[in-house]
């Protein structure tokens, strides 16, 4: 009786292991997924929230988002680059301010309401880190 009760009771821990491996398999370090459409090395911005309505995909560090009609439309954004470096959206055109806001490969904000480039984006660049100078 006393073997069979430690068995289960073994049991019971091997199949919390299992359970907690499970919940725990995607690894701290992974990547959120990029919404449809997002090219991988780009930067989606989306007039709507949750990465809906009109978009721009941008590959490179761009100074004037006026040039193709995003000026001032960012509701939601998306990092998907490839580089490691943080995508930087900054509230004025030509990184003229000290406004922006950031994200980290691999991280977006379907919700942009509390970042300061909510519907004022008008540049972008790719700093290694947040605070570095305009790395364009
Ligand atoms: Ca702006």
């Amino acid at each position: 009786m006393r073997c069979t009760k430690t068995l289960g009771t073994i049991a019971g821990a091997l199949l919390l292991a299992g359970g907690t491996m499970l919940a725990a398999s995607p690894p701290a370090s992974a990547l959120a997924a990029a919404p449809s459409g997002c090219p991988s090395g780009a930067l989606c911005v989306y007039s709507g929230l949750n990465y809906t309505g009109s978009h721009s995909y941008l590959q490179d560090c761009n100074r004037y988002w006026s040039a193709f009609g995003r000026d001032n439309i960012s509701a939601s954004w998306f990092n998907n680059g490839t580089s490691g470096r943080w995508a930087r959206i900054w509230v004025d055109p030509n990184f003229g301010s000290a406004n922006w806001s950031a994200n980290a490969r691999g991280t977006g904000d379907p919700d942009g309401r509390d970042r300061v480039a909510y519907n004022a984006g008008s540049s972008n660049d790719w700093p290694w880190d947040p605070s570095d100078a305009a790395a364009c």
